[in-house]
């Protein structure tokens, strides 16, 4: 997969209506202005495929768009996420989570369309993202992602995620948590029932990143793989430019040891690295950046040693 093509397409997804706080929409343009592309082109050695626009969706927002079953924004996160979903790219730089809704189901089609097989998902952050409308206490569809994608909370009319059909959704069976430390008793009963695999910091500190990967990996198999990394899985002393900081998480090597460790599969075949917040300058967002390109180097890049 990647790691067989030169070629990658990077879309810029500064899309933050799925959650209320200002800035997560200027991590694309802060990581490009820091060199992302130039590193992924000189250094990586990737031809980008990149179409030089920061997509806000703004324009696809309605006039009029008041909470439905407690989201909020619905009808503006499903135009966006319906367009990201079409645009299916190998890295996507959010923009905060919801923007999981748009590059998981669209790799998830893409991957049955092209291979007739259904896609691994390997979702890193403190929070579960599994909240349903039903379920979610803030209303935010960044914690909703994975509901959506994996059917388990479904659209209403074609506006309201209508649009999301079987070809858009992953298999649970196939979806592995990693650096879990906030995640709500709803969320925790989804994982339960539906018994999904979850390696929280707790499995993280008691068993080690490494036993964790080999646990991770073997359940997976040999499938091509979605990573969806959300920059808060990472303890807040390497990521604290962001909106939903955690305390108690992964150090950067250990989250670098996860890209690598999927990376070293052969079978990544797209990433989403969300939830940077350049405008959230706890101690100077350059140390987020900064950790946001060595998970995307360590996904996309070789082996140095
Ligand atoms: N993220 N569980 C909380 C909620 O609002 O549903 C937090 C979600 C955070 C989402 O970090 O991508
Ligand atoms: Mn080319
Ligand atoms: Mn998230
Ligand atoms: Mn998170």
């Amino acid at each position: 997969f990647i790691a067989k093509h030169d070629d990658i397409g990077i879309v810029a997804a500064g899309f933050s209506g799925g959650q209320r706080r200002l800035g997560v929409s200027a991590a694309p343009s802060a990581m490009i202005e820091a060199g992302l592309l130039e590193e992924v082109h000189n250094d990586l050695g990737y031809n980008i495929h990149h179409d030089h626009t920061v997509h806000s969706y703004t324009d696809l927002y309605p006039t009029s768009d008041p909470d439905h079953r407690g989201m909020k924004k619905p009808r503006a996160v499903s135009a966006a996420m319906e367009k990201l979903s079409q645009q299916v790219c190998v890295l996507t730089l959010g923009g905060d989570h919801s923007v999981a809704i748009g590059t998981l189901s669209g790799t998830a089609r893409a991957i049955r369309k092209r291979h007739g097989r259904e896609m691994a998902v390997i979702y890193v952050d403190a929070h579960g993202d599994i909240n349903t409308p039903e379920t979610s206490g803030s209303g935010n569809i960044h914690g909703m992602p994975v509901a959506f994608v994996s059917g388990l909370a479904k659209g209403d009319s074609k506006d309201i995620f209508g649009w999301i059909k079987d070809e858009h959704l992953i298999n649970v069976d196939k979806l592995v948590y990693i650096g879990l430390r906030d995640v709500g008793a709803s969320e925790k009963k989804t994982f339960q029932e539906n018994e999904i695999k979850v390696f929280s910091m707790h499995d993280v500190n008691r068993l080690g990143i490494g036993r964790v990967m080999e646990l991770a990996l073997a359940y997976i198999g040999n499938t091509p793989i979605h990573l969806s990394y959300d920059i808060d899985a990472l303890d807040p002393e390497w990521a604290p430019s962001t909106g939903f900081p955690v305390p108690g998480g992964l150090s950067l090597c250990e989250g670098v040891f996860i890209a690598e460790c999927i990376r070293d599969t052969g079978n990544l075949i797209a990433m989403d690295l969300v939830e940077v917040n350049p405008q959230l300058e706890v101690r100077g967002a350059e140390r987020t950046i900064q950790s946001g390109f060595a998970l995307i180097r360590s996904a996309l890049g070789n082996r140095s040693i």
